[in-house]
């Protein structure tokens, strides 16, 4: 229940700073800016944002400070989401159970809001508001961290990589040089900018480095097992779409029983990683265990 609440609480934190913080739909042009709130907006669990602040939290940092950057991920993310869904990509019609956003408003519109998003996060992140309450020096390591997560060796190289191993022989360290890029890299980042900002020591970045980075994988992973045996009315969109495209996934490569043992031996590590911490910590050991539990 402690998790069900905390989660809840979290979100609601992002979504009132996302509408205060990102120009509304009705503003010019509207029907990119409509496009931009339709995939933000859209039910997503905030779980970057909601790991940014945990991890502030978890050193004793001003989390309220964090919103701006904790928004900052969630545009990124959802930038990656409209983008994957491309038919030049994953060609996905469905996403958290509503049309895809080219399916609404059209490949070009939908290339925009995400090229538009990516580039309001760093708006955001370099705004004289956010400057106000952060240390400049914390500030400017974590916007340096979050765009090399984000960019040609995270996130983008790990979906480059995704796309130029379909349907190729399952190799374990392709596969994991994808998770750990593609998912991996900015959940690991949403957990250490948070830590930045709230300056921790270098000791428990370290130790947080390391629950970011266990944790990012079980995510990865998670999501592969939701794609073999997932409820699709749940998760709000097709199972199966990884198999029938030729993914390479941890289920494909190990099969669904050593794959539910990695996902449980990856949160014991994570969970281990914050041994030292105290019970400011315990939002990001219910978020580990989620990892096993979510159904979406
Ligand atoms: C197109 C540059 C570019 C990158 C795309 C993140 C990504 C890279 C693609 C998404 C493909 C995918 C389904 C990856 C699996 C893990 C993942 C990121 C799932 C979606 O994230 P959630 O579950 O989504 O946090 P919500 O809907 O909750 O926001």
């Amino acid at each position: 229940m402690a998790l069900k609440d905390y989660l809840h609480r979290q979100r609601q934190r992002v979504e009132s700073a996302l509408v205060s913080l990102i120009p509304p739909e009705n503003h010019p042009p509207a029907q990119l800016h409509k496009a931009m709130h339709y995939s933000l907006f859209a039910g997503g669990k905030r779980i970057r944002p909601i790991l940014h602040l945990a991890a502030a939290e978890a050193v004793g940092g001003d989390s309220d400070a964090c919103l701006p950057f904790a928004c900052a991920l969630e545009l990124i993310h959802t930038y990656s989401l409209i983008h994957d869904d491309l038919p030049a990509m994953d060609d996905d019609d469905l996403r958290r159970g509503k049309a895809t956003n080219h399916v609404v408003f059209g490949e070009a519109m939908a290339i925009l809001a995400g090229d538009a998003l990516l580039t309001e996060a760093f708006r955001l992140l370099s705004s004289p508001s956010t400057l106000e309450r952060l240390d400049p020096r914390a500030l400017l390591r974590a916007i340096h961290e979050l765009a090399h997560a984000a960019g040609s060796q995270g996130m983008v190289g790990g979906q480059a990589l995704d796309i130029l191993s379909e349907n190729r022989p399952p190799e374990e360290e392709v596969l994991h040089f994808i998770h750990s890029h593609k998912t991996g890299a900015l959940i690991r980042a949403s957990v250490r900018t948070g830590a930045i900002l709230a300056r921790a020591s270098e000791d428990v970045l370290e130790r947080l480095t390391r629950y970011g980075e266990r944790l990012g994988l079980a995510f990865q992973i998670r999501d592969d097992l939701l794609n073999v045996e997932g409820d699709p009315r749940k998760l709000g969109k097709s199972v199966g779409t990884d198999a029938s495209k030729g993914k390479m996934t941890y289920p494909a490569l190990f099969g669904l029983e050593r794959t539910r043992t990695r996902l449980g031996q990856l949160v014991e590590e994570a969970l281990d990683a914050l041994s030292p911490l105290d019970k400011k910590a315990d939002p990001l050991r219910w978020i580990a265990s989620y990892m096993i539990e979510r159904d979406r």
